[in-house]
């Protein structure tokens, strides 16, 4: 069932993800068509398909008998499993393929028309097309190959594509963490818009020194953090750290595996140490940020296969490597921009105040 459920659990990401550029997603018809091109070198919009073919697999019994015993995400383990599907399932798939590839071809049709216009004004006006304007080659969430049923290479390059997105969506949210600092931190220094522009940035610094009298925080994923979870938030002050017990009590929906949002829950005692240290308004953004990063980290240490999940073999092995506790460098412990990117948005919003 593991393969299942990671691409469940990544459609969340995705879905989260896709509410973080509102302008980029196309929508479509009842057809599946697309009837706007969606702009930006990024786009997830097939996370419509990607939850689509999640929610046809998770429905389909024997699919998922056979996905329990699947151990890797190489291409012929997901193709040997699919086989398993039932024709209905297949069928579906088949469908939803289809309309995904109409979708693709609707929106290629689309990008090459206003790559000719691009063109044509290049000729005329030498202006050159920028890369928005040019048409994306390459499609690798579908086998492109076979257009009109969904096989196991289709499954397989979904799930690698949506585990090579996942790296992209933490790099959007980190640039739209830094443009909320830059938007904060300028907030705050036009409140002393009659003092100078040096003392103005003593306020600021000043300002962001304050959030930084927190309690010392422990390594995320260590063994300090999580015996503290054992004793502070599970109650088994008295028993000894038991790493079994512990992973069972966390593996909330019980399939074996801590998935990103169950490794999360266990960063909340840290985050509050943080946030509510410092007695003033928890800004929720930054407290998010911060405990994105945590799950990001640990996945990097953890997460040896890569397959977006924790499973036991990979915890047991993290809590073997005990260590000295190096603690956690927090969003706010740590001006999130240079003092030139602070001038150069502050430039930008007095070009455009209303931004
Ligand atoms: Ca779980
Ligand atoms: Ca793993």
């Amino acid at each position: 069932m593991a393969v299942l459920q990671k691409i469940v659990s990544l459609w969340v990401i995705l879905h989260i993800a896709s509410m973080l550029q509102p302008t980029t997603a196309a929508t479509l018809d009842s057809e599946g068509n697309a009837d706007n091109v969606a702009d930006g070198d990024f786009q997830i919009e097939y996370s419509r398909y990607l939850k689509q073919v999640s929610e046809l697999l998770d429905a389909d019994e024997s699919f998922q008998e056979a996905a329990k015993s699947l151990t890797h995400t190489n291409e012929k383990e997901v193709a040997d499993t699919l086989m398993y599907a039932s024709p209905e399932t297949r069928s579906k798939l088949d469908e939803l393929k289809r309309i995904e590839v109409r979708r693709l071809k609707d929106l290629h049709k689309k990008a090459m028309k206003k790559a000719t216009k691009a063109h044509s004004t290049y000729v005329k006006s030498g202006i050159k097309p920028s890369k928005k304007e040019l048409p994306k080659t390459g499609i690798d969430h579908i086998d492109s190959s076979n257009p009109s049923s969904f096989g196991g290479p289709d499954l397989h390059k979904l799930i690698t594509k949506t585990l090579t997105d996942m790296s992209k969506i933490d790099e959007l949210r980190k640039g739209d963490f830094k443009n909320h600092e830059l938007r904060k931190a300028y907030d705050y220094k036009t409140k002393f818009r009659d003092l100078s522009s040096a003392e103005q940035q003593k306020k600021l610094k000043e300002h962001l020194e304050k959030a930084r009298k927190h309690p010392k925080i422990n390594h995320p994923g260590g063994v300090e953090q999580l015996k503290e979870v054992w004793e502070k938030t599970d109650r088994m002050t008295g028993m000894d750290f038991n790493p079994r017990i512990f992973f069972m009590t966390h593996d909330i929906d019980g399939d074996g595996l801590l998935d990103p949002s169950e490794v999360e829950a266990l960063f909340e005692r840290e985050l509050d140490k943080i946030y509510r240290a410092v007695n003033s308004t928890v800004d929720g953004v930054e407290r998010n940020e911060d405990m994105n990063r945590m799950r990001e980290h640990v996945f990097t240490e953890v997460d040896t296969n890569r397959d977006g999940m924790v499973d036991w073999e990979e915890f047991r092995a993290t809590l073997g490597a005990e260590s000295q506790d190096e603690g956690w460098e927090s969003v706010q412990d740590k001006q999130q921009f240079t003092d030139e990117e602070l001038k150069e948005f502050e430039e930008k919003l007095q070009v455009l105040p209303y931004q």
